[in-house]
């Protein structure tokens, strides 16, 4: 399928090292997929749903003992330990080649490697980068179909360039023991061995398109970020687009599939979608960044996706999706999961389900400790193609993307931060972005109120020292003619009875509206310690029912709880020594100067 050398020897190693019994190149044709479906049918990798109601659906079912990321596992491999910096893992590539070469060797024994060209972005396009992805894993083929662009077109873009990342990925035996997620940003390559769940083995997502990426643009001046992208269409047709950044299960997926409550799309208001996730972002030739999502499909958390939360996430998984650890509902082979009885008025829970696990499951199922049991898993997953979504932006595929008006930052945070902030300038707005945190739930760990640094939504993405980031972003700032604004939202401060204040979800419009009219300068703003907080009379709040004192206490800021935060950021910082930029610490100190003034 290629000349290109280089492809030719990486593909060669890989088999060498891993001897599969044969090779099959991944052409991208539909005929080879659908065979490839057929084979993981006859063996139940994939389990084929209601033709009718789920046209080129499947379910998959992970390993009972691989079902999310795992950070622990994950490492960046670069030469000085200092490089990976405090936050990642590091191993010496030497020594990360011998140990985890040994697992992959002869792991492919019996089985089939396939090989897999894909594009992140447009194929073709300047702004698009090419990796060869070789598994043994027919399911991650079909998801690689639906998450990136694969084919033969894409080697044919690649030509005989070297600008390609190198994936090699063995599912192995799926030996927990055994797992291992290694990054070499300085050999363009990645390794992921005994796992099959989607975030380690769809090596384009987060591996890539991610860790690798960031180290890329740090040297190749640009930035590959966690964030969704979507544009604002108002009354007079204009669209302006923002990008935004937030740390998992803060809703990235729902603010990216945004619909506005009735008075506003009476107005005309209406948002599209062009990414959900990642952001790779340029400074165009007009001096303003463009942003690209790099991915072709969404790879969605199913629990909680209803016709509530988010219509246009569940639509997009109408068709040609894969569902991974949800539950079957065997009486119509249709999928269930948590959440989802909400998608029709009236529907009540299944009675019998067939469970992630393969079990047979009710309402009434309990654990070997009488705990209730879930049928979905909580982190089960759908994988659509971005082209199903309802929303989707005409600018999906253009090929330099989408300029921004606006970068946003937020976290979960019952107290600390307001509704919404605007950074006053560039680097405030980087120094913003570094603090962010979350606030984890009683319901996730157990733990309230914990804080979790997770600058620009990262932590677990950034491919090298985040220090470096930190100032990668500074000097990106000098790049840009015409600098974004960038601003901080937090959809979830509570009430004293711990009760979420902000409606949220569709009526977040009523945020970016006031963002974007900051951008427009069509709107004033009030001076505070942070930063710019809005009037309580310039949040829309028509049709809600919550008053401008309410809106208010949504805006405020209090010092005391502010200069905790200080100390908590101090503490963040220090872990970076000299290498944190200087600009960050003159911003850290002048916010504590505002407070105490
Ligand atoms: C994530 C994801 O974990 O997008 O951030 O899956
Ligand atoms: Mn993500």
């Amino acid at each position: 399928m290629t000349n290109n050398k280089q492809v030719l020897e990486f593909v060669n190693k890989s088999a060498e090292l891993c001897q599969p019994d044969k090779i099959v190149w991944i052409t991208g044709e539909e005929a080879q997929l659908e065979e490839l479906r057929k084979e993981a049918l006859s063996t139940g990798e994939l389990i084929k749903l209601n033709e009718e109601k789920l046209p080129g659906c499947y379910l998959h079912r992970s390993d009972v003992n691989d079902v999310a990321r795992v950070e622990g596992r994950t490492f960046i491999c670069c030469k000085n330990k200092e490089d990976a910096g405090p936050i990642n893992n590091w191993m010496d590539p030497q020594e990360a080649y011998s140990k985890v070469g040994e697992i992959f060797k002869g792991s492919m024994k019996g089985r089939t490697m396939y090989v897999i060209p894909y594009s992140m972005g447009a194929v073709g396009s300047t702004f698009s980068k090419v990796g060869i992805e070789v598994t043994d894993s027919i399911y991650v083929v079909v998801s690689m179909k639906i998450m990136t662009r694969i084919g033969k077109e894409v080697l044919d873009v690649l030509g005989d360039s070297n600008d390609f990342v190198r994936g090699l990925h063995s599912k192995a035996n799926l030996d927990a023991e055994k797992r291992y997620i290694l990054h070499f940003p300085e050999d363009n390559t990645i390794w992921s061995v005994n796992s099959g769940y989607g975030g380690n083995v769809l090596l384009g997502k987060k591996c890539f398109a991610l860790r690798i990426a960031s180290f890329q643009g740090k040297n190749e001046g640009w930035m590959a970020e966690h964030m969704l992208i979507l544009g604002v269409q108002k009354p007079n047709g204009e669209i302006n687009y923002v990008s935004a950044a937030f740390p998992s299960a803060c809703g990235k997926t729902n603010l990216a599939m945004l619909i506005p409550p009735a008075l506003y799309r009476e107005k005309g208001y209406k948002v599209w979608c062009v990414g959900d996730d990642i952001a790779w972002i340029r400074v165009g030739k007009d001096g303003r960044l463009w942003a690209i999502n790099p991915e072709n499909g969404f790879f969605g958390v199913a629990p909680g996706t209803n016709m509530h939360s988010n219509p246009n996430a569940l639509l997009s998984t109408k068709k040609n999706a894969i569902f991974t650890n949800v539950a079957l509902d065997e009486t119509d082979n249709t999928v269930w999961w948590e959440g989802m009885e909400k998608d029709v008025p009236g529907k009540v829970k299944p009675q019998n389900l067939i469970d992630w696990k393969g079990n047979p499951w009710t309402p009434d199922t309990v654990d070997a400790e009488g705990k209730p049991v879930k049928a979905a898993h909580p982190n089960s997953r759908f994988t659509a193609p971005a082209i199903n979504c309802p929303c989707i932006s005409s600018e999906f595929e253009a090929p330099e993307g989408v300029p921004l008006t606006a970068i946003v930052f937020g976290g979960r945070r019952a107290k600390t931060a307001p509704l919404v902030y605007e950074a006053r300038d560039w680097n405030s707005g980087v120094f913003v972005g570094s603090i962010m945190a979350s606030e984890t739930t009683a319901a996730a760990t157990g733990a309230v109120g914990v804080v979790r640094r997770d600058p620009m939504a990262m932590r677990p993405f950034v491919g090298y020292n985040m220090a470096d980031y930190f100032a990668h972003w500074i000097e990106m700032g000098k790049k840009i003619g015409k600098q974004p604004k960038i601003f901080n939202v937090n959809w979830f401060r509570t009430d004293d009875e711990g009760n979420f204040i902000w409606p949220g979800f569709g009526d977040n419009i009523r945020v970016l509206d006031w963002i974007l009219k900051r951008c427009n300068g069509e709107v004033d703003a009030r001076e505070v310690a942070i930063g710019y907080v809005p009037y309580a009379k310039d949040i829309n709040v028509e049709g809600l029912d919550i008053d401008e004192k309410v809106v208010e206490d949504l805006l405020s800021v209090d010092k005391e709880t502010w200069l905790e935060e200080v100390k908590g950021i101090k503490e963040f910082y220090a872990q970076f020594g000299d290498r944190l930029p200087k600009e960050l610490e003159v911003k850290l100190a002048e916010l504590e100067a505002n407070l105490n003034k």
